[in-house]
């Protein structure tokens, strides 16, 4: 059974009209008009492929291809199909096309497996909305109740029940979306690297062996607005000098104080009153810390309260706020190697490697067996415009799911 790659990329090219800045990149928000659009063209496809379609109360997907065997807990294969803002065409994408290609193939092929397969897509993975990642497949593993969901506010101050209502869906039965044990035999996503490793060896395969884990807090420092031009310098508590401060102190912290696999990253910055003739009153940033070990984010989280304390001393409120955290992942041996037969069954060289992204797997680890295939980044670029991957790397990365999916029903 071979993987179409026509009809793979012609599917990519049609999810990427979903999208709320043309020409800038990919913006795809979950809840938005363009998950949607994205959403009926995947239904229409799934329609066409003789799936039975259930979307949860938060919008989680399951399209099933019944086995021979419907006794046994079906294999899950997808991904996400929101995007951060000016992404790219592929994150989470290709696990999601990938999928469809394999039971596309298995019915054109008349395959019907023993156990059945389900293309799963998980909303809110970019956490693009609300700030913290991975919202649709918390709630499958009980990672988030309704009163977690009440406390994620979108930039517009809906709350996330609000956002998935005004969508449509039923956030209040958030409960029912909860996974039973033993309903998933095991989970394969395949997914762009999304850094520069592969790229850079020259190799087109990744199997992966562990998820980093994640900590996003939120930190607002509050000094005292006033005039521009009429405040001396001695006279003023500028929370936007301090914060800058600390913003640096991330930089030296993660790539000097921790280990090699820590990172951190300040990505979004709010000042008020945000005026060109006004000191600002208050300042918040979030801060991304990730490593493979809890020990280096732990780490970097003392390291950052340290400053902070630093900070405070000089007269300055700070508040500190956690957004969202996560464990690393290891992925489940059974199912690594059976990725790994399949990349040796293409006769594609493949290396083992850890992913410094976060994926849905890491949260279905907690209640299934997982693994995850990569493809490479070209130039390590990924949440940009110019993330691309080869269209040849595609189709082996659909190949190796499929080789792995027939592995792990059979
Ligand atoms: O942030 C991440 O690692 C993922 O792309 N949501
Ligand atoms: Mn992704
Ligand atoms: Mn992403």
């Amino acid at each position: 059974m071979q993987v179409n790659a026509e009809r793979i990329m012609k599917r990519i090219q049609d999810l990427a009209q979903f999208n709320a800045t043309p020409g800038q990149g990919i913006t795809r928000f979950s809840y938005s008009p363009q998950d949607a659009q994205a959403r009926a063209y995947l239904m229409e496809q799934f329609r066409e492929l003789g799936l039975t379609v259930r979307v949860d109360p938060m919008g989680n997907i399951r399209a099933r291809y019944d086995g021979t065997d419907p006794a046994l807990a079906p294999l899950w294969i997808g991904s996400h199909i929101d995007s951060v803002r000016h992404g790219g065409p592929y994150d989470g994408i290709v696990g999601v096309v990938g999928a469809l290609e394999t039971v596309s193939v298995f019915r054109e092929a008349g395959h019907r497996p023993r156990r059945s397969v389900e293309v799963v897509i998980f909303p809110e993975e970019e956490g693009s909305n609300f700030g913290t990642t991975m919202v649709g497949s918390k709630c499958l593993v009980g990672k988030l109740d309704l009163h977690g969901l009440e406390q994620l506010r979108a930039e517009d101050g809906r709350t996330c029940v609000q956002v998935a209502e005004d969508f449509g869906l039923h956030p209040r039965e958030v409960a029912k979306c909860r996974l039973q044990p033993g309903e998933v035999d095991a989970m394969v996503e395949l997914h762009i690297e999304q850094g520069i490793v592969l790229d850079r060896k020259g190799l087109r395969l990744g199997v992966v062996q562990a998820i980093a884990g994640m900590v996003t807090v939120r930190v607002t420092v509050t000094g005292e607005s006033n005039h521009a031009g009429a405040t001396p310098m001695d006279m003023r508590r500028d929370p936007l000098v301090a914060a800058a401060r600390l913003i640096g102190r991330v930089q030296e912290i993660a790539a000097s104080e921790c280990g090699k696999a820590t990172v951190a990253t300040v990505g979004e910055i709010l000042c008020s009153p945000n005026m060109p003739n006004v000191i600002p009153g208050q300042v918040s940033f979030t801060v991304d810390i990730r490593d493979i070990r809890d020990e280096g984010i732990d780490r970097a989280l003392e390291l950052l309260h340290q400053a902070i304390r630093e900070i405070t001393d000089a007269g300055f409120t700070v508040t500190v706020e956690t957004i969202g955290r996560n464990q690393p992942v290891a992925l489940t041996e059974r199912v690594v190697s059976a990725v790994r037969e399949a990349a040796e069954s293409c006769g594609a060289p493949y290396l083992d490697m850890n992913s410094g992204a976060v994926h849905d797997t890491s949260m279905l680890a907690l209640v299934t067996d997982v693994g995850m295939i990569f493809i490479p980044s070209v130039d390590g670029k990924s949440h940009n415009p110019q993330e691309y991957t080869a269209p040849e790397d595609i189709a082996l990365g659909c190949q190796v799911l499929l080789e792995t999916a027939l592995r792990l029903t059979a």
